[in-house]
């Protein structure tokens, strides 16, 4: 029915490039969803270009869109997605709008990426930790943490694959169904090893992917990676395939992205940020029919 298609989206946004939620709302157009965005940032860029300008929504400024939404009746959604957001007082307020959703709408599917940093490094206050861990990673269905996040979520070590599924069974004790770690350096030289895990009536399904690691740095291919795991777990309704289509998708659009921006750069010369940008757009027949490469291997 109606309800079945219409995401809320809540991230960043910028105005040139592709990270946060104009990395995340194409994607899930084409997939056949209508997303209503809430831009946790509005900058001109994303901060990977060293310099950027813009503003920061605060924790009232989304409770009025809430209310809003809320005396127009119009707070009913079938998925929200949460991406990078900065402060404690605005993530609680997604949490307790999160709550109230789900009470009127029990089979709401929360798909929570929850970006706190990476390479032992945060890039969000460290207080939003506990916030992420005991308010609103336990109401996520899906849970898209990278190695970084998966240690702070859980308080513990993971340096490798033992250590990982031990982590994500945290998650799943805490409450989330299916924890998906996105990407970590736990495979072997050169590789990307993406791990996840749903539970099953009391069981586990678990299953692991190598993708081969680019030698670039991406930016807003996080968002991406959640955003089509959303639309993938809706369509097909199985973690195997959703995942199988993501890591499709993500390898297709970096590899467009990356011959675009060597060739934009020229020989010898290293792409710039904005030459680096996600090659999205262009990636619209992709993103509509991944060619699957790589198989996920249950474990
Ligand atoms: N700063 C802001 C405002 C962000 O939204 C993000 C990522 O979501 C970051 C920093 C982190 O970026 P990166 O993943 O490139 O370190
Ligand atoms: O997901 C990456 C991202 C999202 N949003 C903003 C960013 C970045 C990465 O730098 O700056 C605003």
């Amino acid at each position: 029915d109606e309800l079945d298609c219409r995401v809320l989206s809540i991230q960043s946004s910028v105005v040139y490039g592709y990270v946060g939620n104009k990395s995340a709302t194409f994607p899930l157009q084409i997939l056949g969803f209508d997303v209503s965005t809430i831009n946790s940032v509005q900058f001109s860029n994303h901060t990977g270009y060293g310099k950027w300008k813009g503003q920061v929504l605060n924790a009232e400024d989304v409770s009025d869109l809430f209310e809003g939404l809320r005396l127009n009746n119009l707070l009913q959604f079938s998925h929200v997605l949460t991406g990078y957001i900065g402060k404690v007082s605005f993530l609680e307020k997604v949490g307790q709008t999160i709550a109230e959703m789900k009470q009127c709408n029990p089979d709401l599917m929360f798909v929570c990426d929850p970006v706190m940093g990476d390479n032992g490094k945060f890039y969000v206050p460290q207080e939003l930790v506990p916030v992420y861990r005991d308010q609103i990673v336990p109401q996520a269905d899906i849970v898209t943490p990278n190695q970084f996040e998966l240690e702070q979520l859980t308080d513990m070590k993971v340096n490798s694959e033992e250590e990982a599924f031990a982590a994500i069974e945290k998650l799943h004790q805490s409450g989330t169904k299916t924890v998906v770690l996105s990407s970590s350096s736990l495979g072997s030289n050169g590789v990307l090893l993406c791990l996840a895990s749903t539970a099953v009536n009391g069981n586990r399904q678990r299953y692991r992917l190598e993708m081969p690691k680019l030698d670039a740095i991406f930016v807003g291919t996080g968002d991406l990676f959640a955003a089509s795991l959303l639309g993938w777990s809706h369509r097909d309704g199985e973690l195997k395939a959703a995942l199988e289509k993501t890591i499709a998708t993500l390898q297709a659009v970096i590899k467009k992205t990356l011959a675009y921006a060597q060739k934009a750069a020229g020989p010898g010369n290293k792409p710039t940020s904005a030459q680096m940008e996600l090659r999205l757009i262009q990636s619209k027949s992709i993103i509509e029919n991944p060619s699957i490469e790589i198989r996920a291997e249950n474990v």
